[in-house]
């Protein structure tokens, strides 16, 4: 297991350099250097420290679920369709419009964490012929019914998505616009999104313009077990699944510079509509990290955080729309320097036909 972190760890580091650098150098020098700087002082802090980690049961939901239950002495609570069994808390059976969701009691004061989330996602729907997916969530609020994979819109904090059915996708091809294959998403698509309130989740967009990051990953009416590991440390957060049956962690999305307030609540949800998928939550631990800090850092981070945010937001962002622009972009600068080449020629011309004639003239 360390070894394999340690190794992923490493492989998250240059994707994330790599998608920092890539996106800067189209926009300007001046930030490519500043992310440099940025990236390589944060791995030396990676290196320079050694993290442990505590299950925290109180947090934690698993076999057989004796903390789920509806006194306000247990640790967590159901909504909705959601139903407890032997084997698994059913977030949404395989049936059409159904919401649930689990929701910790407890807000969790934690300043690192980790959730190792196990979760099986399977129904009788032939494939893109299900839905909708679910999500884990460490949010202010906690028990409110909406359109976010079962969860209210408008949150504060953090949500993870596992977003099963493509909404966008199937809009476009109505539309007869395609993405480019850069940008195309295949789904099943896990996402992250922090919203701070005021922020809505574009759900016939699959949450696309508030994405922070995100990956693909097969994960339906698989045989071998599935999870999604979601890590807060010092401000980074790491998701990463464990899909193929391997036990091996898979780089989904890593991004520095998160700002989430403590005192929020885990959750999960699942949502099916016209089209449905059986959602089960088998377990869900959280661990507490404890991590040491050099000054700069307790530095850095003294200031409370009040409202969630993330860090040069702009800089993660691939934008379909920029995409777009560019490629007109560069269909115009061709014509336009075609143009320019034709116009040259053509004046060119002109002037040695004059010359041509000039000269003719003062030879007679
Ligand atoms: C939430 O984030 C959006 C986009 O970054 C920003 O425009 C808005 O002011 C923020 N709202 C609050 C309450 O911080
Ligand atoms: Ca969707």
């Amino acid at each position: 297991m360390a070894a394999t972190m340690k190794e992923s760890t490493a492989k998250r580091r240059t994707t994330f350099s790599d998608i920092i650098c890539n996106r800067t150098i189209a926009k300007n020098m001046y930030w490519v250097f500043i992310s440099i700087l940025c990236t390589t002082s944060r791995c030396w802090g990676d290196d320079g420290h050694e993290m442990e980690e505590f299950l925290k049961r109180e947090h934690s939901l698993t076999k057989p679920y004796q903390a789920i239950g509806s006194s306000s002495s247990s640790h967590w609570e159901l909504m909705g369709d959601a139903m407890v069994t032997t084997e698994q808390v059913r977030l949404t059976p395989d049936a059409q419009s159904k919401q649930g969701a689990v929701w910790s009691r407890i807000p969790c004061h934690l300043k690192d964490w980790e959730i190792q989330v196990h979760f099986k996602i399977h129904g009788q729907g032939k494939k893109n012929l299900n839905g909708d997916g679910l999500a884990v969530w460490y949010t202010k609020e906690r028990m409110q019914k909406g359109p976010v994979f079962g969860n209210a819109d408008f949150f504060t904090g953090l949500g993870v998505f596992v977003d099963t059915y493509p909404n966008e996708e199937k809009h476009l091809e109505a539309q007869k616009r395609r993405y480019t294959p850069r940008t195309q998403r295949i789904f099943p698509y896990v996402l992250a999104m922090v919203g701070n309130g005021s922020l809505s989740y574009d759900h016939e967009r699959d949450g696309r313009p508030t994405e922070l990051g995100g990956c693909s990953g097969m994960v339906r009416n698989l045989k071998h077990d599935t999870f999604l590991f979601i890590r807060y440390v010092r401000r980074r957060l790491t998701v990463m699944i464990d899909i193929d049956g391997q036990h091996e962690w898979r780089d989904c999305l890593d991004v520095p510079g998160v700002r989430l307030p403590e005192g929020y609540y885990f959750g999960a949800s699942a949502v099916t509509g016209d089209l449905s998928d059986n959602h089960d939550l088998v377990s869900l631990k959280l661990y507490q990290l404890t991590v040491l800090r050099n000054k700069q850092e307790l530095e850095e981070e003294e200031e409370e955080i009040l409202i969630p945010s993330v860090d040069n937001l702009e800089l993660l962002k691939i934008d379909d729309s920029e995409e777009g622009m560019s490629a007109v972009a560069i269909f115009f600068t061709v014509l336009f320097s075609l143009l320019g080449c034709i116009l040259l020629v053509v004046i060119a011309l002109i002037l040695y036909s004059h010359w041509n004639e000039n000269s003719r003239k003062r030879f007679y």
